[in-house]
C-alpha cells in the first residue's frame, strides 16, 4: 500500500514538472543561436592578388569566438610561411591545396590535399602552401585568428604584395 502511494506521488511529480508553464521554469542561458549562409551571400574581400578572404560566421578577431572563414585562390597561388596564435582547422572545399610544415616554404615538401580533405595545424606551428588550380579552403577555429608571416614582406599589409 505504502509503495503504491509513493509510486503515485512520483508520477504526480513528473507530470507537474513536464506541465510547468515556461515562466515558472528556471532561467536558462541565452537562447542557442544558429547561422545559415547561402553561397551567394558570402562577402569575399581581396587578400592579395589572386586570393580572397571571407568571414562566414563568428568573429575571427575576437578572443574566444568560434569562427568559420574561407580562402579562395585563382590558379596556382602561393601561401607564404605563416603561423597563428590559435589552432587552425583546414577543410579543402574545392581544388587542391598543397600544405607544408615549417618556415622554409619549400613546395617539394608539401602534401597534396584534394577536395574533401582536412588538416589540423596546431597554434604557433609555421606552415605554408600552394594551390593547384582554383581552390577554396574553409578554415575554422576559435579566435583570435591572426596571420603572422614568417617573412614580414609577405604580409599583404606591408604594401609589397
Ligand atoms: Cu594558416
Amino acid at each position: 500500500m505504502r509503495s503504491a502511494l509513493s509510486r503515485r506521488s512520483a508520477v504526480f511529480v513528473v507530470v507537474a514538472l513536464v506541465s510547468l508553464p515556461d515562466g515558472n521554469r528556471a532561467q536558462t542561458p541565452a537562447a542557442p543561436q544558429h547561422t545559415v549562409v547561402s553561397a551567394d551571400r558570402i562577402q569575399w574581400k581581396p587578400l592579395r592578388p589572386g586570393a580572397e578572404i571571407a568571414v562566414i560566421s563568428g568573429d575571427p578577431d575576437k578572443s574566444g569566438s568560434s569562427f568559420v572563414m574561407r580562402f579562395r585562390y585563382r590558379g596556382k597561388a602561393r601561401i607564404p610561411p605563416h603561423w597563428h596564435p590559435v589552432d587552425e582547422h583546414i577543410t579543402v572545399l574545392s581544388g587542391t591545396f598543397r600544405l607544408g610544415m615549417g618556415s622554409k616554404g619549400d613546395e617539394a615538401t608539401t602534401t597534396a590535399l584534394a577536395a574533401g580533405a582536412y588538416a589540423f595545424v596546431e597554434a604557433k606551428m609555421a606552415h605554408y602552401g600552394w594551390t593547384e588550380g582554383d581552390t577554396t579552403l574553409q578554415v575554422h577555429g576559435v579566435g583570435p585568428f591572426v596571420i603572422n608571416y614568417v617573412n614580414p614582406a609577405d604580409d599583404p599589409k606591408s604594401g609589397k604584395k
